[in-house]
């Protein structure tokens, strides 16, 4: 029906917590269902900007840490018109990380030098080490006490499958509960 928008669904969590399997899942089981979905991911690596986070992020390129924190938001601002459109013509939005992660990376960076030396099973790109990443989880809870964001906490060690069906079951409330909202602004 006419206004109906689509809902923003973001996923965030530390490394490896599975925001990627589940964004695909969900994208596909929403689309199955006959909703409009379409995902997203930042840093969108594909840009000009995204390339600069991209090199960054495999250690091609060093950046200072004020200029790449800028760069990852400066990634975000350039699809913020291309996301307004979509949700106000009624697309739900399925982002594998956003904002959030953009503040819980850069404040855990205080942390970077003493956990420089480890590396326990994460992969080689910069910030996937066990300290860093312990770092950016207390971030995280920190955010989410923002209650005006309607945060959801999924137990990250259920299988794929528990998880993808808690996950559509919220996201298909939310699209219900947000679709005769206007849009808002985040930290406003
Ligand atoms: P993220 O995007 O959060 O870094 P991924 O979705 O890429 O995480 O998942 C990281 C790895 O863990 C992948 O090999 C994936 O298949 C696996 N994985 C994802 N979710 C689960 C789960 N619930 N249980 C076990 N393994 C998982
Ligand atoms: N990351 C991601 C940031 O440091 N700031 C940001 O604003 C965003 C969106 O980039 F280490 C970090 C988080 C992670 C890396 O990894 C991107 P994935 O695997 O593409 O999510
Ligand atoms: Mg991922």
């Amino acid at each position: 029906m006419a206004g109906r928008r689509g809902a923003l669904i973001v996923l965030e969590g530390v490394d490896r917590a599975g925001k990627s399997t589940q964004g695909r899942r969900l994208v596909e089981a929403l689309r199955a269902d006959g909703h409009r979905a379409d995902l997203l991911r930042f840093p969108e690596r594909t840009t000009e900007i995204g390339r600069l986070i991209g090199s960054y992020l495999v250690k091609e390129k060093n950046l200072e840490d004020h200029t790449v924190h800028l760069l990852f938001s400066a990634n975000r601002w350039e699809h913020v018109p291309l996301m307004k459109e979509k949700l106000h013509q009624g697309i739900t939005l399925v982002v594998d990380r956003y904002a959030f992660s953009g503040v819980a990376f850069t404040s855990a960076k205080e942390v970077i030098l003493a956990s420089a030396a480890e590396r326990g099973n994460f992969g080689n790109e910069r910030y996937e080490n066990s300290s860093f990443q312990e770092k950016v989880l207390q971030s995280f809870s920190r955010l989410m006490k923002d209650k005006t964001l309607n945060w959801k906490t999924m137990d990250a060690s259920k299988s794929i499958e528990d998880l993808h069906r808690e996950i559509k079951s919220i996201a298909e409330e939310t699209m219900q509960e947000v679709q005769n909202k206007p849009l808002g602004e985040l930290w406003k």
